[in-house]
């Protein structure tokens, strides 16, 4: 052996562990998943509280293999709105990818939210790191079988809302919606958010619960909230309106910024090669050290967990 490349063998055994742990540092941090109506990945992740110990994500995390850490991670490059070409049936809440294949089973007890048909929603999708990009609301069909895997068959053609580049707030997007109002008992808001900013594509399934179908009378009984949701009886009518509500919104800056309450964060953001937003170049020159701080307490945290 050389004494060059005994050298070299020395740097590497310094450099390498160094990089290993930024890297590890860097999943738990970045991207999104919703967190209301609460997402199957995020429920079931070390930070789901309570609904992390449900029977539903237990045998999740069994199925799975592993735990749900980097529940905001959840993302499909290259899709380009092929969605259906490219998440096979049954496998729709894992986006196909192996490493989530847990939030796939077929069952109808997982921590859920409920929903009044019709409403408002305002769905908050918790993200670190801006991107631009469009997010799609679908919930499954009348009808759907919680007990049975998600197929593509089980949503609508159209999404019932359409949100593009929303403003993210607090750590969160916040997405504004008009529930379709035909909908009962349970199911799967299924929600993909095909980015502009990177090639990637997120989907989630929230499960939610509308009111039994006996309380349906009850329902319809109530004052509509609008007088354009009174006028539109038709599904069809009712879900143009909500996605003309959606895309009429503006948007008041086409760059989303992080602000100074995401400081804490902001730096993680220069470890995504696909994440070069515009708070990237700004941190870059002080964000080596803070990496490394922070990766070696992820690192540490992660080795105390196993
Ligand atoms: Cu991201």
């Amino acid at each position: 052996m050389s004494r060059m490349t005994a050298y070299r063998i020395a740097a590497l055994t310094v450099v390498a562990p160094l990089l290993a742990t930024v890297w590890a540092a860097a999943p738990a941090q970045a991207h999104g998943a919703p967190t209301d109506p609460v997402s199957r990945v995020y429920a079931c992740s070390p930070e789901g509280g309570d609904r992390a110990q449900s029977t539903a994500c237990r045998a999740a995390v069994a199925a799975n293999g592993a735990p749900f850490t980097a529940w905001d991670n959840l993302r499909v490059a290259n899709v380009n709105g092929r969605d259906r070409q490219t998440v096979p049936d049954g496998e729709l809440c894992s986006g196909g990818l192996p490493a989530y294949k847990g939030l796939d089973l077929a069952r109808a007890d997982w921590p859920s939210t409920h929903l009044t048909p019709g409403a408002t929603l305002t769905m908050k999708y918790a993200s670190t790191i801006p991107h631009t990009g469009s997010f799609k609301l679908y919930l499954t069909k009348p009808g759907y079988d919680p007990t049975k895997p998600l197929t593509w068959s089980d949503l609508p053609e159209r999404p019932f809302a359409t949100v593009k580049d929303p403003a993210l707030t607090g750590g969160a997007y916040r997405l504004r919606a008009t529930l379709p109002s035909d909908r009962t008992g349970r199911h799967v808001l299924y929600t993909i958010w095909q980015n502009t900013s990177t090639p990637d594509t997120y989907y989630s399934c929230s499960d939610v619960v509308f009111p039994a179908a006996k309380d349906k009378a009850e329902q319809s009984a109530r004052p509509t909230p609008s007088p354009s949701a009174s006028a539109s009886a038709s599904k069809s009518a009712s879900s143009g309106a909500a996605k003309a509500r959606t895309t009429k919104s503006p948007t008041p800056s086409a760059e989303p910024r992080t602000t100074a309450s995401g400081a804490g964060t902001a730096p993680v953001a220069a470890t995504e090669t696909s994440d070069a937003g515009p708070s990237a170049p700004m941190v870059a020159g002080g964000a080596a050290a803070v990496l490394v701080l922070t990766g070696g307490a992820a690192l540490a945290l992660r080795l105390r967990r196993r």
